[in-house]
C-alpha cells in the first residue's frame, strides 16, 4: 500500500487556480474516491419500499393524472444514497411501480432502455410488444428489450400495477437514452409464445435452429410456471441451499437481456440461506410470503409486494419468517454488464 496520499490542501493556490483555468486537476487527492482499497465507495443503501405504503399515492396519481399527461403512469422508487432526482434503485437499476386504469391504454413508444415488467397487481393488463400481445398476471415477468415497440392497456376491471425495471440508468449515463413515438401494432390473435414456440425448457422449434430469430424470441415468462418449476427444484434441494431459477433466453440458454438478469428465488417455511456475496447490485421484490432480508447488517423487514436495494458487494441473508408457508422473491441483478465488463465476482463468505 502506498503511504499517505497528498492532498488539495497541500498545493499552492495558484496551480490549483491555473491546473483549473485549463481544465485540468491532479489525480492523487481524490484518488482513493475512485479507487478505495478492497471494496468500493457505495452511495446505495440497503432500503425497502413498502407497497402497502405507497400503494395508496399510486392510486391517487390515477386520480390526479390521467394518462395522456403522464404517457406511462410511474411512481419511480429511488434509492435515498443516490439522490431521489436520480431515478434509481441501484447504480445501474430503474425500478419504478406503474399503474393502469380499466379501460385505459399507454400510447406505442420504443426506446433505446430495455425495460421488463413485473406484474404485482390485477387482472387483464397486457402489453403488446411489436404486435404480440402478452397477457400480464400477477408474477409474469413481460419483456420489452431495447428497440422494440410496445403499448400497454387493460382490459379487466379494477387497478392493475406492475413494477417496470430498467436499464435506464446506465443507458442514460451513456448519453444514448431516447424515445419515438409510434402508432400501436395491431396485436395478433394468437397466444404469445410462451404457450405456442418455448413450451417447455430444452425445446424449441426446429427452424430455429436454422435460422435465428432477428428479435428476442420470448417475451413472457408466465409466474405459474415459474413457480412450478420452483416447487419441483426445492423438492430435491437440500434445507438452506439456494433454490433460484435464472430467466433465460429459450434459444441460447444466456441471459435474456445484455445489462439486467433476472431470477426467482424460493424459500421454504421457516428457512434461512445465506446466497454468495457478489459484485452484482441487485433489487429483490416480494411475490410471495413474508420475511427479512439482513443487508451488510442491517434487517429489513418485508412482505408480499414490497421492494429493496441491495447495493454491490453486499452480505445478503434471507429468512422466511412463516414456518407453514413458503415465499418467493423476484431478482433484478446488474450481474450480466459485470460479467461483459470483465470484472463479475463472487466471494468467499467473510
Ligand atoms: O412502460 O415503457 O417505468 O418507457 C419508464 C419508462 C416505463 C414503459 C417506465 C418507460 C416505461
Amino acid at each position: 500500500m502506498s503511504s499517505q496520499l497528498g492532498t488539495r490542501e497541500e498545493l499552492p493556490a495558484d496551480y490549483l487556480d491555473e491546473l483549473e483555468a485549463m481544465s485540468v486537476t491532479p489525480l492523487w487527492p481524490s484518488l482513493r474516491q475512485v479507487l478505495p482499497y478492497d471494496q468500493p465507495i457505495r452511495a446505495t443503501r440497503p432500503f425497502k419500499w413498502s407497497y402497502r405504503k405507497v400503494r395508496p399515492y399510486l392510486m391517487r396519481a390515477g386520480e390526479l393524472t390521467p394518462m395522456e399527461k403522464a404517457e406511462r403512469r410511474v411512481l419511480v422508487l429511488a434509492n435515498p444514497g443516490l439522490g431521489i432526482d436520480s431515478m434509481r434503485a441501484t447504480p445501474s437499476i430503474y425500478v419504478g411501480l406503474q399503474l393502469i386504469l380499466p379501460g385505459e391504454t399507454a400510447p406505442c413508444h420504443r426506446h433505446t432502455p430495455t425495460a421488463v415488467r413485473f406484474v404485482v397487481e390485477g387482472n387483464g393488463g397486457y402489453t403488446v410488444v411489436e404486435g404480440e400481445k402478452l397477457p400480464m398476471e400477477k408474477g409474469d415477468l413481460i419483456l420489452t428489450p431495447s428497440g422494440m415497440w410496445h403499448d400497454h392497456g387493460h382490459e379487466g376491471d379494477g387497478p392493475v400495477v406492475w413494477l417496470d425495471a430498467l436499464d435506464l440508468p446506465t443507458v442514460h449515463y451513456l448519453e444514448a437514452s431516447y424515445c419515438i413515438e409510434g402508432e400501436v401494432f395491431p396485436p395478433s390473435n394468437l397466444p404469445d409464445a410462451s404457450q405456442t414456440r418455448y413450451r417447455r425448457a430444452g425445446l424449441v422449434p426446429f427452424q430455429s435452429l436454422g435460422q435465428k430469430q432477428g428479435r428476442y424470441p420470448l417475451c413472457r415468462y408466465p409466474w405459474t410456471e415459474v413457480r412450478a418449476a420452483l416447487f419441483d427444484l426445492a423438492a430435491h434441494t437440500a434445507m438452506g441451499e439456494i433454490v433460484q431459477l435464472a430467466y433465460v433466453n429459450p434459444e441460447t440458454g444466456e441471459e435474456c437481456l445484455p445489462i439486467l438478469g433476472f431470477s426467482a428465488q424460493m424459500l421454504r417455511p421457516g428457512e434461512e440461506v445465506e446466497p454468495v456475496r457478489r459484485s452484482a447490485s441487485s433489487v429483490m421484490h416480494v411475490i410471495e410470503g413474508e420475511g427479512e432480508t439482513e443487508i451488510d447488517g442491517e434487517t429489513l423487514t418485508w412482505v408480499e409486494s414490497d421492494t429493496a436495494s441491495i447495493p454491490t458487494h453486499a452480505q445478503v441473508r434471507h429468512r422466511n419468517r412463516s414456518t407453514s408457508k413458503p415465499a418467493f422473491l423476484f431478482h433484478v441483478d446488474d450481474a450480466p454488464l459485470h460479467r461483459k465488463l470483465g470484472f463479475y465476482e463472487e466471494f468467499a463468505s467473510r
